[in-house]
């Protein structure tokens, strides 16, 4: 709810918090998995000296529009340990762009196609968020006709096709072909920040028609098992990010 996020001038989620010798604020999915996983593999335990590794610069989005982000924000920092192979680096690294740029996009036009997805997904928001029983019951109807309406205009500015869900299809094929057959992960033996990441945006539709649509028309399930696992037994909090098969 916007009111939780009220201290932050910075208003999407996520957000984390730390509590060392500074309190830090971090901001965005990618700069923080990238900490994270930074503060994971490393001896280095100073949060502030990570993030001062991924320095605020100004930037444009797609469209042009100023914003803050983070430099180096696709990218761990591997001070320690073998180092691993530049073309390795670089295909984690391109994934997650992939996962900012066009796979995340995909799923509003996606989730709210038609008006009964659109009611489907809002009963799931506002029966996972902290809605009282009134506000709970106009934000799904509002929600869901607003969230309809505005998913129509995302299809076009992200140049999708009418049939939005080909272009989730081309999306997770593209993936899946990516991972190729050698491998439970893109990552290898462990998921890498690819792999969560775009575990983390299809998460999203679990449970939503666009989502069982996806695991009929494409060979998402496997991938999608494996990931679940490796959540489900902290995989990513184990794994020191080095050893490849
Ligand atoms: N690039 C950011 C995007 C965050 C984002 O757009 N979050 C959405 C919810 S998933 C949000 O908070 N939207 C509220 C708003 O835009 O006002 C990230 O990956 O963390």
């Amino acid at each position: 709810m916007r009111k939780e996020i009220s201290f932050s001038t910075y208003r999407k989620v996520p957000i984390v918090l730390t509590h060392g010798t500074v309190n830090l604020q971090l901001n965005d999915s990618a700069f923080i998995s990238s900490v994270l996983k930074s503060y994971i593999i490393s001896s280095e335990k100073d949060m502030e000296k990570i993030a001062s590794y991924y320095p605020e610069v100004e930037s444009t989005d797609a469209r042009g529009k100023a914003l803050m982000t983070r430099s180096n924000k696709y990218h761990v920092m591997r001070a320690e340990g073998p180092v691993l192979p530049d073309d390795v680096i670089k295909t984690e690294v391109e994934w997650r762009k992939w996962v900012d740029d066009h796979l995340v996009h995909l799923i509003a036009p996606n989730v709210y196609r038609t008006p009964k997805e659109a009611l489907a997904s809002f009963d799931y928001i506002v029966r996972e968020g902290k809605f009282g029983r009134w506000e709970g019951l106009v934000a799904k109807y509002v929600g869901a006709a607003a969230m309809y309406l505005i998913s129509k205009r995302l299809k076009k500015r992200h140049h999708m096709r009418d049939d939005v869900r080909q272009d989730l299809y081309s999306a997770v094929n593209k993936w899946i072909v990516a991972v190729g057959k050698k491998r439970p992960f893109l990552g290898g033996e462990h998921p890498n920040l690819a792999d969560l990441e775009v575990f983390g945006v299809l998460r999203v539709m679990e449970g939503l028609q666009a989502f069982g649509d996806v695991l009929t028309h494409t060979k998402l399930g496997l991938w999608y098992e494996h990931m679940h696992a490796a959540i489900e037994a902290g995989d990513g909090a184990q794994w020191n990010g080095f050893e490849r098969t």
